[in-house]
């Protein structure tokens, strides 16, 4: 086993738990297998309103965990959930070694090939995201579930972009005007929503989780440059299975919009 090998154990999901005792009994950690035997419709939660920007040159970096790409404009959202507007800081991805695991939530037990994740802060209540990141009303996440399919158009200028920055801590610019609304799916009326936590340490107990029932498709040729990208500057060290595993919903409300 090579040291990068041994970084890479020590660092990733898997040891988490270990390094971050206090949250092993949190109360509201995050993700969480949707299991709608368990959900509460709630009629008064309204379709998420989305005020997304296109940006002239969307930024992506490999943070050696993920690809986070990082919203330069004015791009917000509120309804459903949310008191106020939050704005979007970034968003990135979770991905299996294969197409049958990669998500952070599941869906009664079943997991999907990988998982979008749209980061925004209460610009209501604070001034940055970093102040917002630890507050319990900070942070607001959209989830998407994402299944292998077809190819999707607005992403493939993000996993053209991808193949210039395998390496981590590589970044790089995405030369067309790149809309961040094109990503989703149209129809946004149908989602779960629970008090939640950050997926990667410090684990913040910070996140309104929003995680839509219509879902994403991407090809097998775009997951596959997903699983191209490495942890490490070196050869050989993938970022694969960069997914946590669900935790107990325990005492919290896990409701929908939809029936
Ligand atoms: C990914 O590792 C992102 O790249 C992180 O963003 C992000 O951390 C982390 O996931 C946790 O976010 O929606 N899955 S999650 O709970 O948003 C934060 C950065 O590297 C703080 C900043
Ligand atoms: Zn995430």
């Amino acid at each position: 086993q090579s040291s990068n090998d041994k970084l890479s154990i020590q660092t990733g999901p898997d040891t988490w738990y270990n390094n971050y005792p206090i949250f092993s009994s949190g109360k509201r950690q995050s993700p969480i297998d949707i299991g709608t035997e368990y959900v509460d419709y709630d009629s008064s939660l309204s379709p998420i309103k989305i005020n997304y920007k296109p940006e002239k040159h969307l930024h992506i970096v490999n943070t050696g965990l993920s690809v986070r790409a990082d919203i330069k404009e004015t791009s917000e959202i509120s309804g459903g959930p949310l008191e106020g507007k939050y704005r979007l800081e970034q968003f990135h991805f979770h991905w299996g070694s294969n197409s049958n695991k990669g998500s952070e939530h599941t869906l009664n037990g079943y997991t999907y090939a990988s998982e979008l994740h749209l980061v925004h802060w209460n610009k209501g209540k604070y001034s940055s995201f970093a102040e917002a990141a630890d507050k319990s009303d900070g942070l607001a996440v959209l989830g998407f579930f994402i299944k292998e399919g077809h190819e999707h158009k607005e992403l493939r200028k993000l996993t053209d972009g991808i193949q210039r920055i395998f390496d981590k801590d590589a970044l790089t610019k995405i030369p067309d005007k790149f809309d961040p609304k094109h990503i989703l799916p149209s129809d946004l009326s149908n989602y779960w929503t629970y008090d939640g936590s950050l997926t990667t340490p410090p684990f913040y107990e910070s996140v309104q989780w929003i995680v839509f029932a219509d879902m994403i498709e991407m090809s097998p040729e775009q997951l596959n440059l997903l699983r191209c990208m490495r942890s490490c500057s070196c050869e050989g060290k993938y970022i694969i299975d960069n997914y946590r595993c669900p935790l107990p919903l325990g005492e919290r409300k896990l409701r929908s919009s939809f029936r």
